[in-house]
């Protein structure tokens, strides 16, 4: 079984974790479809927030993985204590829709002290 993974943090290319998905087909840039908050308080600790409607329309990448891919990004990403993988729904640059997991925080923090981000790592002010 192969598996769509929606990412937005430290698993995209060029960032900490990418090596994880070495074994992944990429299948191009997409957009979570509803806006959510994404959130660094921690900088290097990207977190999307499961708000919908607020926030931003997300920006990462989307891989095509295998089940042995995801139970370890699933163990990197300490599913279920400290991130919740979700079905979501995401969008290429021409507004077509799928679904993919993504990676939400799995507790609560007060999420709107911290600026909502489009993209990780944000933009130099
Ligand atoms: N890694 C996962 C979730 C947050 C993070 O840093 C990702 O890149 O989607």
């Amino acid at each position: 079984m192969r598996y769509k993974l929606f990412v937005y943090g430290t698993l995209k290319r060029g960032l900490a974790n990418h090596s994880l998905l070495s074994k992944a087909r990429y299948l191009g840039k997409r957009w979570t479809r509803e806006r959510y908050p994404l959130v660094a308080p921690k900088r290097w600790y990207p977190y999307l927030i499961d708000a919908p409607g607020e926030g931003e329309h997300v920006a990462g990448e989307l891989y095509e993985v295998d089940l042995p891919t995801l139970k370890m990004v699933d163990r990197l990403e300490e599913v279920p204590r400290y991130y919740r993988r979700e079905v979501i729904e995401v969008v290429d640059g021409e507004g077509r829709v799928e679904e993919a997991f993504a990676y939400f925080l799995a507790h609560s923090i007060p999420y709107r002290q911290f600026p909502f981000l489009p993209e990780f790592p944000p933009k130099e002010e």
